[in-house]
């Protein structure tokens, strides 16, 4: 999964990935164009999951055709799964409780080891409104107009070894990560860090701004289900950056 990712980051591709909430209603075969189009598919949610739903819904998923690596994006303990093939083992870097900085990680390490899921160690950093996630996860959410708060905290992550990024503004939140934000976070952290922005993002524009600012992926929750003939015209071109990179 990691070297699926690391190796479309220097062929200079972008990624996609497609956030499944297992609490929300969910029409497998509807969303199959655009499943069948993403690099990864997300599971997780901040409420009213449980591990048998995720399992349950990997299934459907892997049953219904579709052959992507299911990835963990735990909202918290309950969201760890033995049918996923590995997992964003997050630390939330703002948050005011160190449960969510380190106390889940340690309930949860021996539970991963167990399940022999394979481990992304990302950085989840709560910009914004920050929705479910930042209100759960006790988040000091930094200010859309800080982006240096941002690019400190993501270097931060870099010096403490995290390879995974996930900039956060939440889910359905009305203001996406600004792309300058994106651009000077990038600047600061260099390529070596694997950016994730996420929450918000509703059209091609936002997610080609996102993604040229310095994004390596965007994660695109919502819209799946609300419009997800936009969520395909999305992903069309985030996987269209390969071929316009080597034109
Ligand atoms: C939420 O970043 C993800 O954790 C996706 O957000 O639902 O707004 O696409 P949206």
């Amino acid at each position: 999964m990691k070297k699926l990712l690391l190796e479309r980051k220097e062929k200079g591709c972008k990624s996609f990935f497609a956030l499944l909430d297992p609490d929300k209603p969910i029409d497998i075969n509807k969303l199959i164009p655009i499943l069948t189009r993403a690099t990864v598919v997300l599971i997780g949610g901040s409420l009213g999951v449980t591990p048998y739903d995720i399992d349950d819904l990997i299934t459907r998923a892997r049953e219904a055709g579709i052959d992507k690596p299911f990835v963990l994006f735990p909202g918290g303990l309950n969201n760890i799964a033995a049918n996923a093939d590995a997992i964003l083992y997050m630390s939330l870097l703002n948050s005011l409780d160190p449960y969510w900085i380190i106390g889940a990680q340690v309930a949860a390490a021996p539970i991963v080891k167990r399940l022999g899921l394979e481990v992304l160690p990302t950085a989840y950093i709560i910009v914004g409104e920050g929705g479910a996630a930042g209100h759960v996860g006790r988040a000091q959410t930094i200010p859309l107009d800080k982006p240096e708060l941002v690019a400190a905290y993501t270097l931060a992550a870099k010096y403490l070894g995290m390879q995974f990024v996930y900039l956060e503004a939440g889910s359905g939140a009305h203001t996406h990560i600004p792309p300058e934000t994106v651009k000077l976070t990038r600047k600061v952290v260099g390529n070596d860090v694997y950016l994730i922005v996420g929450g918000g993002i509703r059209d091609v524009d936002t997610a080609l701004a996102v993604l040229e600012a310095g994004a390596d992926a965007i994660v695109i929750g919502t819209l799946l289900e609300r419009q997800p003939e936009k969520a395909t015209e999305i992903v069309e071109t985030v996987n269209s950056y390969c071929s316009r990179d080597a034109s």
